[in-house]
């Protein structure tokens, strides 16, 4: 690690100062140093705050029309190892001053693709010894890893699900390294997420086919993972379309289904996107709910998206009810294990000082840190878990039970109802626990 110059000067790391604070880059409502428990442990202990390096480091905040906009003066613009580095150290400063304890990369976003693979791999491996480095020196955490197998012209039909079964064996190659930079990170996880694994038009695609090259590609990447003992968790981030125009990861239940298809279900898990979730036409509730139900939510890439845009615009997400309502399943599930708050978002191409990338995550992470307050508050109260049960009470009686049990036929339940009076119903209630949210946020 080079004993570098400020990066960010005039920031000095970010302090707690309450509700009303004097420096708008306080945080008001996360406290990094309380020792104040909530369900069994301290926020920063139940949020698990990771920065992306794609966006913080390398997203210009240019758009389909426009030219990139950020302001970036650590970084010289050049595909060298040097100024690799010298990105890596910005990266890291700004992680301790914003009070980030993990971060997640993609190969190619840490460091330059060479001619080769084997070029790569060997810059690849620069730049890790350089984040080691930094890490050992108290720096944050690696959460988890990944390979980019979408930017490269030569996975335009897809990495694992390519057409050329040579494009194939490079990716499985580029996911060897990326897997091998994990575990020298000491990465608790690995995203497999797939921008091209699907297709554009289905004229020219074998889709049977390319699923189970995909299952193919998860199977080898796990037995590697085996082979060289890396023990972080993997997880698919199911997303549904964009740049592809069908990916395979449609939603939480398809990938469900693909794992258990291929036998893979139980060895991976989930990284659920907010905006993912939005673009596959349900909430995030609904994909952390399906996932929390299979056992298999690992992680969370937070952000949100604008509702009446269709694409992946991947804002900050800053609002605590939409916070309130992520952390109500993740405390229902008892917590996250080795996953965490991933901030996949990226600052608008207007807001491009370097100080926009603080204010950004900053508000991220009081707009969770209320979230956080809120579900346990809502959780301790008890009135949502009791209305829910209660609304159900009708499966805890004979009847009910036996359904359950399979212990009753149709023929049965025909003999049972025919006589009787309509069954009557209760209310929903809907706009009340809405409102009884609310109350918490
Ligand atoms: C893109 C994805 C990507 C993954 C990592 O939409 O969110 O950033 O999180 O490859
Ligand atoms: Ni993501
Ligand atoms: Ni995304």
């Amino acid at each position: 690690m080079s004993a570098s110059a400020e990066h960010f000067p005039g920031v000095r790391t970010l302090r707690f100062e309450g509700p009303d604070p004097k420096d708008t880059l306080a945080f008001r409502h996360y406290d990094p140093d309380s020792s104040e428990r909530v369900e069994g442990r301290t926020a920063r202990e139940h949020l698990r705050f990771a920065a992306c390096f794609w966006h913080t480091m390398r997203n210009g905040l240019g758009d389909p029309f426009g030219a990139p906009t950020a302001l970036t003066p650590w970084d010289d613009g050049s595909e060298s190892l040097d100024n690799a580095k010298r990105r890596v150290d910005a990266f890291f400063e700004f992680l301790t001053k914003c009070r980030i304890d993990f971060w997640c990369f993609h190969d190619r976003d840490i460091a330059p693709e060479g001619r080769t693979l084997a070029e790569s791999e060997r810059n690849l491996h620069a730049i890790v010894e350089h984040c080691a480095a930094h890490q050992r020196a108290g720096g944050a955490k690696l959460l988890w890893g990944t390979a980019n197998l979408f930017s490269h012209p030569r996975y335009a039909s897809g990495a694992a699900t390519s057409p050329n079964a040579r494009v194939f064996a490079h990716a499985a190659a580029q996911v060897k390294h990326a897997l091998d930079a994990t575990k020298a990170l000491g990465g608790l996880g690995y995203v497999f997420w797939g921008g091209r694994e699907g297709y554009t038009s289905l004229l020219n695609t074998d889709m049977p086919r390319e699923r189970s090259h995909l299952a193919r590609f998860l199977g080898m990447a796990l037995d590697y993972a085996k082979a060289i003992d890396f023990r972080g968790r993997f997880y698919i981030e199911p997303k549904p379309k964009e740049p592809s125009t069908h990916q395979y990861d449609a939603d939480a239940a398809t990938c469900l289904n693909f794992l258990r298809e291929f036998g893979l279900f139980g060895r991976v898990s989930f990284n659920i996107e907010t905006n993912h979730a939005t673009l596959a036409g349900h909430t995030m509730e609904h994909e952390l709910t399906v996932a929390v139900a299979a056992n298999s939510l690992g992680s969370i890439d937070a952000n949100m998206g604008t509702p009446n845009l269709g694409w992946d615009t991947d804002q900050f997400p800053i609002d605590p009810s939409l916070c309130a309502r992520v952390m109500l399943v993740v405390l229902g599930m008892g917590g996250f294990t080795t996953g965490g708050l991933n901030f996949d978002a990226k600052r608008r191409r207007e807001s491009f000082e370097p100080i926009d990338l603080f204010h950004a995550h900053r508000a991220g992470m009081d707009a969770f840190a209320r979230g956080l307050r809120a579900a346990a508050a809502i959780r301790a109260d008890g009135t949502l878990a009791e209305f829910v049960r209660r609304h159900y009470r009708s499966w805890d009686d004979s009847l009910g039970r036996k359904i359950e049990a399979g212990e009753i036929s149709l023929a049965e339940c025909e003999r049972l109802m025919r006589d009787e009076p309509s069954p009557t119903l209760e209310s929903g209630r809907q706009e009340m626990l809405e409102d009884l949210i609310l109350r918490f946020v």
